[in-house]
């Protein structure tokens, strides 16, 4: 494909200028070492690059914060046990660039606001406490102890605890994530939502109905001993890439791969491994065995097609299925009656295609089934989690070496914070276990999950907002609806490395509190400390930051979050804050008391690569559900409504951005660079709805009973390979299209992967009638309004 080049547009960030050439054909390579050292040096500069990513993944280092993928076994790992994206997550961390209290005040708030959020974000590590009173222009530095003391007033100001909301994104360590759970039921709530409520939490719900915990059922050499693996609905090129080395391992001791997938993501094809000699020189790995490319939401149909086949064929483990399971014969009457005609339009795939996957799954004695964010952000997806799990059960693919269920966390310590009670919904053992070890009696009730969070700051039920770590605004959906949302808070807090819009778009009065990264040493009284996490596997392990922190100024989180607690409850409940800041061995005795599994934690984590936290279904095929077995769960089939000339959009990540962090315009496997505001769609789309590839175009929701329209403008229109009827764009630029109230059934996710959307020219309403003229590129610049985001 040739080379194509698009002018930069009005509204486009002024560094785009937009190229499109054909996809790769594979991922990592010497290409990737080499943006990976680009972007470090960049960053950081040679010496600090040595020392930093030497350690990355190391049984004496730090974690990588970039995804959550087990390491190896301490004896298995490389001297260089990190990929091109943990390198760029740590350049950004690392970085040397400071946003100090000088920044703060050469710009106002405004002008911050009108920059993009790659800018934002390069002004580098904020270096001291800084505070926007009421009326202010600017931020001010403020002393910790008086932001704490404006943080208390407020908070103990409240009608109710229950109008503080405390959000957690997935990186915060262990004791940080344990100690402020802490601090929010001692104060009165249990509002935690968390981003896992816009991530996994459909995963969360699925499982833990349908085999009692909501965690993967995997470890590591499960992977490597699999005869079949498949992966629907994940990108691991960008967004896993160490577990491409995994599926190498597995594919030449002879796994097969299935992949299902609307895109043929060049992770999926073939993997050039920069570690061993025939990924630099050779052709590499190829990795899927049979790609089907199904349409958007076409799992459910899919999964119970494999279903009714396997049953068909008799491919089942009767025995299994007779000790270990309930529910199998309302599923089988229901699957057995399956309307093909029905299923391969859903699904975009022909039935040969689906025969022959379900071949692959029939002859495999072992099934790891994997998944990530393209199963999770539907209406429907707990139904089609569960519909994973009814395939896995009819097989008997769990607790079986080389088998089972595996949701690939997405940040680093996502699952860690779950298990450390960052949860609004907070299991009645926990909450006892709580009460025991503290002497206080927390509160029952449930809180607000991310999107009840937004509805009560909207509705002025809530009025502070707390976030540890995280960029609310750009994450959450339905991006002006939060945005006014925050706006109206009394209080907004981030405890934050660098700068991003959530510290622009906030309440009356407003702190950024800058906090350590892993990459950084964190001195406490008893002198330096560790932290814990846990991966995607259940693997606890220490973590240790080689760096000396960006700024004499920075406080750790358990610091941060412990000296908001002494402030708001002085000597309320007699828990003894200080102790846990000076020495998180305190916070981990506590920890062993109350979260279970952690028996002995200091111990366990003290041992090289930690511990595997328990999990009876991998353990000893026990399930902890309803009926005390494994759960065949029955779901009707909703397809999606799609009216005529509309697309089904899927907002995903670049190869070049973490969540709402972006570190670049390069969305190399893709054959994108330089722009981001752009669509991805069919080419017989494009003709058919009267477009032109290059044609910018404002995308445009279209959501029952809406009172506004919901807009993002200007996407440059590129022609892709995605099923016809569907379509992809770059979160969090299309944030703003995801209607709040658009979310999963069971798990109030937001329904991220399937927004209904209509293109159309820039500035124009919405019309039904494809037949209207399109503008082009050229004359769109006359009539459109500036965008409010332009992320
Ligand atoms: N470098 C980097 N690494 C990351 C992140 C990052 O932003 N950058 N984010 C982290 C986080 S928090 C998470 S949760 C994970 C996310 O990891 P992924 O889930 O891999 O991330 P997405 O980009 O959302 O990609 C979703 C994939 O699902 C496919 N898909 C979309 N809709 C459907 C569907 O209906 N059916 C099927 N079968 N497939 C579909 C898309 O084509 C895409 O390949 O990555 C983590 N790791
Ligand atoms: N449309 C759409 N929306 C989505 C998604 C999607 O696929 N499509 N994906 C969803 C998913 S899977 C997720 S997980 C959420 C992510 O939502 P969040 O977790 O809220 O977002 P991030 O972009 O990961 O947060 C980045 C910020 O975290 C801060 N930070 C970085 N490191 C640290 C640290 O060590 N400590 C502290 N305290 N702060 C730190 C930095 O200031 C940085 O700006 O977004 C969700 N939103
Ligand atoms: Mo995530």
């Amino acid at each position: 494909m040739a080379k194509r080049h698009y002018p930069a547009h009005r509204d486009h960030v002024d560094e785009e200028k937009l190229t499109v050439t054909a996809p790769e054909d594979h991922a990592a390579g010497v290409r990737a070492v080499a943006v990976s050292m680009g972007r470090a040096l960049h960053h950081m500069g040679p010496a600090r690059t040595a020392r930093t990513l030497l350690k990355l993944n190391q049984a004496d280092g730090f974690d990588c914060m970039s995804c959550a993928w087990p390491d190896p076994d301490p004896e298995h790992r490389h001297t260089a046990e990190f990929c091109e994206n943990g390198a760029k997550a740590v350049a950004e961390e690392a970085t040397t660039a400071r946003a100090t209290p000088e920044f703060f005040e050469r710009y106002r708030i405004v002008d911050l606001d009108a920059r993009s959020e790659h800018w934002l974000g390069q002004q580098g590590r904020i270096t001291h406490p800084m505070i926007k009173r009421p009326g202010a222009t600017r931020y001010e530095p403020i002393e910790w102890s008086a932001a704490f003391a404006v943080i208390a007033a407020e908070l103990n100001d409240l009608a109710s605890p229950d109008q503080a909301l405390f959000y957690t994104s997935g990186r915060t360590s262990n004791e940080a994530a344990f100690t402020y759970q802490l601090f929010v039921r001692a104060f009165g709530t249990n509002n935690l939502p968390d981003c896992s409520n816009m991530c996994h939490e459909s995963t969360s719900v699925a499982l833990a109905e349908s085999i009692g915990i909501g965690k993967a059922s995997v470890t590591l050499s499960d992977i490597y001993s699999a005869k079949l693996i498949v992966l629907a609905g994940q990108n691991p090129g960008t967004n896993h890439p160490r577990m491409l080395s995994a599926l190498e391992i597995a594919k030449r001791k002879g796994a097969k791969i299935l992949t299902i997938n609307p895109l043929r993501e060049a992770g999926l094809v073939n993997f050039r491994n920069p570690q061993l000699a025939r990924g630099v020189v050779g052709h590499g790995t190829d990795l899927s065995d049979l790609h089907l490319p199904v349409k958007i939401n076409g799992d459910l149909a899919l999964f119970q097609a494999f279903g009714h086949l396997l049953v068909s064929w008799g491919a089942i483990d009767e025995s299994f299925i007779a000790q270990y399971t309930t529910g199998f014969e309302s599923w089988r009457r229901h699957i057995e009656n399956l309307d093909w005609d029905f299923v391969t339009e859903t699904t975009g795939l022909d039935r040969d295609q689906i025969v022959a996957a379900a071949e692959m799954i029939a002859g495999s004695t072992g099934t790891v089934y994997c998944w990530a964010m393209g199963l999770t952000q539907h209406h429907n997806s707990v139904a089609v989690i569960k519909e994973v799990c009814n395939l896995a059960f009819l097989q008997g693919n769990i607790g079986k070496r080389g088998a089972g269920l595996l949701p690939v966390r997405g940040h680093s310590n996502v699952q860690g914070d779950r298990t450390m009670g960052i949860w609004e919904r907070p299991p009645e053992q926990f909450l006892d276990a709580l009460a025991a070890e503290f002497g206080f009696e927390p509160p029952r009730e449930h809180g607000y999950d991310t999107v009840d969070a937004i509805r009560a700051l909207r509705d002025g039920k809530a009025k502070v907002f707390i976030g540890l770590g995280g960029n609310f605004v750009q994450a959450a959906p339905d991006t002006d609806v939060t945005a006014a949302a925050l706006r109206k808070a009394s209080l907004t807090v981030q405890v934050s490395t660098k700068l991003n819009r959530s510290h622009l778009v906030c309440g009356r009065t407003a702190l950024i509190l800058p906090t350590l990264g892993r990459t950084e040493t964190d001195a406490q009284a008893s002198g330096p400390q560790v932290v814990t996490v846990e991966d995607s596997m259940c693997s606890v392990h220490a973590s240790r930051g080689p760096l000396a922190p960006a700024s004499p100024q920075l406080r750790s989180e358990v610091a941060i979050v412990t000296g908001i607690a002494e402030a708001t409850l002085g000597g309320r409940h007699g828990i003894d804050w200080a102790a846990m800041r000076d020495d998180y061995a305190v916070i981990r005795r506590h920890i062993s008391k109350v979260v279970h599994g952690c028996e002995d934690y200091e111990a366990k984590i003290a041992q090289p690569g930690g511990f595997v936290m328990p999990h009876p279904p991998r353990d000893e095929r026990r399930f902890d559900t309803a009926s005390g077995r494994a759960e065949f769960a029955t779901s009707s089939i909703q397809a999606l409504q799609i009216p005529p000339n509309h697309l089904v959009l899927q907002t995903l990540r670049s190869h070049d951005q973490y969540n709402t962090t972006i570190y670049g315009l390069s969305d190399r496997y893709r054959g994108i660079d330089g722009g981001r505001r752009v669509v991805l769609v069919n080419p017989a789309d494009i003709v058919r709805l009267g477009f032109e590839e290059g044609d910018v175009v404002d995308l445009v929701t279209h959501w029952p009973g809406d009172r506004h329209q919901r807009r993002a403008p200007s996407f440059r229109i590129i022609g892709y390979e995605t099923p016809q009827g569907t379509a992809a764009a770059y979160y969090p630029e299309t944030n703003p299209l995801v209607p709040l109230d658009s979310t999963a059934l069971g798990s109030n996710t937001p329904t991220s992967k399937s927004v209904i959307i209509q293109l159309v020219p820039m500035g124009s309403p919405p019309a039904l009638d494809a037949s209207q003229r399109p503008l082009r590129a050229d004359d769109a610049h006359k009539s459109h309004p500036q965008p409010e985001y332009l992320a």
